[in-house]
């Protein structure tokens, strides 16, 4: 686990606002609403409750900006495929996130999160082919690994990684914000790919 000294939810678009000219590198965090975006940049800043979570999908409906030591970014994208959501707005959100993937300047590297128990839906395999169309470094996480027997992980990570048709060598991650279960190689993935640093587990455990 990466050493946390502060955390900043610095800057806030919406979708006529200018993105950020940061100068630190970016990961951003891109999945369907409810997946568990803010859940994971929650585990991942060690904080509660942080970035804002909720039972009521589409909750995160900016890109929000979390400066993380004054050394990187977390960049929490805002959910799709919101069932109860307009189609104008559907298609304002993919916008912006689209806007986003190609105008950063820092972003490093992507995480898709996928719900551990569904097969990904033609979202989902949108978002993955722009990642990787944008010459991004997608890592997938299959969030909610505690809603399913440890017996079937395994499963559900090949179904998951069909489904996307994952390029050879994408890491896929199961994640559990309950049990923190793939927090530590979540870390390792982001000071590798996007802090440059050996991912060797070198930093002292909280
Ligand atoms: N059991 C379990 N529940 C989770 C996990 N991660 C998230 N949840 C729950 O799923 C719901 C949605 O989580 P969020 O983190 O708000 O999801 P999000 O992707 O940020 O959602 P939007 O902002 O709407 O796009 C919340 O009720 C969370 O408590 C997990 O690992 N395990
Ligand atoms: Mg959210």
């Amino acid at each position: 686990m990466h050493v946390i000294k502060n955390v900043n939810l610095e800057t806030v678009c919406g979708i006529t606002s200018t993105l950020p000219e940061n100068i630190h590198p970016e990961v951003a965090f891109a999945g369907k609403s409810n997946v568990g975006k803010s859940s994971l940049i929650n585990a991942l800043m060690n904080r509660k409750s942080y970035a804002r979570t909720s039972q009521q999908p589409g909750k995160t409906q900016t890109i929000n900006f979390y400066n993380i030591n004054d050394e990187l970014y977390f960049v929490d994208l805002p959910g799709y495929g919101y069932a109860k959501v307009s189609t104008e707005i559907k298609a304002k959100w993919g916008r912006m996130i689209e806007n986003y993937l190609q105008k950063s300047m820092q972003l490093r590297l992507v995480f898709l999160l996928i719900d551990i128990r569904h097969e990904p839906s033609q979202n989902d395999v949108h978002m993955y082919s722009w990642i990787t169309d944008n010459g991004f470094y997608p890592v997938i996480v299959a969030t909610k690994s505690d809603k399913i027997n440890r017996s079937q992980i395994q499963k559900h990570l090949k179904m998951i990684k069909n489904t996307l048709h994952v390029q050879e060598g994408t890491p896929i991650v199961p994640f559990s914000a309950l049990s923190k279960q793939g927090r530590d190689e979540i870390w390792e993935l982001i000071e590798t790919y996007a802090l440059g640093e050996p991912g060797e587990g070198e930093d002292k455990d909280e």
